[in-house]
């Protein structure tokens, strides 16, 4: 009998609901669910429905049952570093705001007032970026301590739901480390880093790590359903999930690629060298103990942005097939910086870049998206790099995993211009290695080993070689 998990993996832009099941020495996804996310402005601050989220995923679980599926186990991702707290009540002291909200502007300096950048890296191995749980903490205890006053209990995004599945708290390791909070060494809530902060510390809860079983479904949840299962923790950071079904990571630089592209790899220690701090690497928990060395770079956000600009007139296959035109247009903005981080207009922001550093302004929706792309192409290969810079050593090629990768433009345009080859796929990493992390709990695959083999077996993969530099 072929036994399901579901898989619930919610981003910035969209969340889905996926079945997955192991046969024949190979992993078969079947989608039940999809539906939207976006921030809306609640009160001061841009905010996360989570209400909606619980909603939908209860949606997809009752889609399951209609089908005649009922899941033996279920594990939720979502995007890192948001949170809630809960009051004593267990009720949510406010809704979850968006990292994207300029809450934290100028909060990652002030913190270093207090504690100075190295020791932050030296403790924790994250990268600094503005948005890290740690700021928006930092700047809730300055803008309002009386919600912090009152807070109980601190959940991640994941965490919360996984709470109203099943009554139970806890924080998952691989987000818990997205934080900026979490000792790289010890692996658990860095205390002396809160204390002197003067974050409440009783409010946090045990870490616990993927492929753990948290508990099952409420009574009143598993009757509203007609059936119980088992609440497994998969890595609950999206891209924690995704890396664990890079099929090989062995000489190979991935880039999980969505609303964010992190570029990176696999290590089994952090790396805190005075260089990483320097290039703005993160040493990113993962499964097994393992590290995500890597880095952000701003994403398809920049081309998501665009498209609503347009009124959402072209679709994404439109925008790449007008870029791919645009052949013409050569001009690079540096994606990184912050003001594309949340512009009010994304396209007036590349235009007003481009005529900063004195180059040819895209004009048209195909420009615009060239310009993108281009600039995305560069700010990778400025990366592999720097990733060759620290490991002092070359890396054969590139895997781009995820929803992105179904971008054949922008593929080409990456081994081009890393000169490497770049595999492409599986576009569904991040389902795929929450499946794994829950096959491996209910002692259906053996180890991540094991699971990447499988993975290999099941999914098709797509070589773009690089096309050799005119001189
Ligand atoms: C990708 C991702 C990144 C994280 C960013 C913000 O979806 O999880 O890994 O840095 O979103 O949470």
């Amino acid at each position: 009998m072929t036994i399901y998990s579901l898989a619930v993996d919610i981003g910035a832009s969209s969340g889905r609901l996926i079945l997955g099941s192991v046969d024949d020495g190979r992993l078969w996804l079947d989608e039940v669910h999809r539906f939207d996310n976006h921030v809306t402005k609640k009160g001061a601050y841009d905010s996360w429905d989570i209400h909606h989220l619980f909603h939908e995923i209860k949606s997809g679980i009752h889609k399951c049952k209609a089908r005649g599926i009922e899941p033996a186990s279920i594990g939720i991702d979502t995007w890192a570093v948001d949170f809630v707290l809960l009051d004593e009540k267990d009720e949510l002291l406010m809704d979850p705001v968006s990292y994207r909200d300029p809450r934290t502007d100028g909060k990652m300096e002030e913190v270093f007032e207090t504690i100075s950048k190295e020791r932050l890296y030296l403790e924790t191995g994250i990268q600094f970026q503005k948005f890290n749980t740690i700021y928006q903490l930092y700047a809730l205890k300055e803008q309002h301590p009386e919600i912090l006053d009152k807070a109980k209990t601190f959940l991640m995004i994941p965490d919360y739901l996984n709470f109203l599945l099943t009554g139970v708290k806890a924080n998952e390791y691989t987000n818990a480390t997205s934080t900026q909070l979490v000792n790289a060494f010890t692996k658990h809530w860095d205390k002396e880093l809160l204390a002197t902060l003067g974050i409440n510390q009783d409010m946090f809860q045990e870490i616990q790590t993927p492929a753990t079983e948290l508990g099952r479904l409420k009574e009143e949840i598993a009757e509203e359903f007609g059936f119980s299962m088992k609440v497994v923790l998969p890595a609950t950071h999206d891209t924690g999930s995704a890396v664990i079904s890079v099929p090989q990571q062995e000489d190979t630089i991935y880039i999980s690629s969505g609303t964010w592209s992190l570029i990176g790899v696999e290590n089994h220690f952090p790396i805190c060298v005075t260089k990483a701090l320097d290039y703005n690497f993160t040493n990113e928990g993962g499964m097994d103990y393992q590290f995500r060395f890597l880095k952000n770079i701003m994403g398809l956000w920049m081309i998501q942005e665009v498209k609503r600009n347009y009124n959402d007139q072209y679709s994404f296959s439109d925008l790449v097939e007008m870029a791919e035109a645009a052949s013409s247009m050569h001009s690079i903005v540096d994606v990184n910086d912050d003001r594309f981080l949340k512009p009010d207009h994304m396209v007036a922001a590349i235009q007003e870049y481009c005529r900063e550093t004195s180059q040819p302004v895209p004009n048209d929706p195909g420009e615009v998206a060239k310009c993108i792309f281009d600039s995305l192409a560069a700010s990778y290969q400025t990366s592999v790099a720097e990733i060759e810079d620290i490991f002092e050593r070359e890396f054969k090629k590139i895997n781009v995993i995820g929803g992105g990768s179904q971008n054949e433009f922008l593929n080409q345009l990456i081994a081009d211009v890393t000169q490497k080859p770049v595999d492409a796929g599986p576009v569904e990493a991040t389902a795929i290695g929450n499946i794994i992390a829950q096959k491996i709990a209910l002692g259906e695959i053996r180890d991540v080993d094991e699971a990447r083999a499988i993975t290999k077996q099941s999914f098709s993969i797509k070589t773009y070689q690089p096309k050799v530099k005119e001189r």
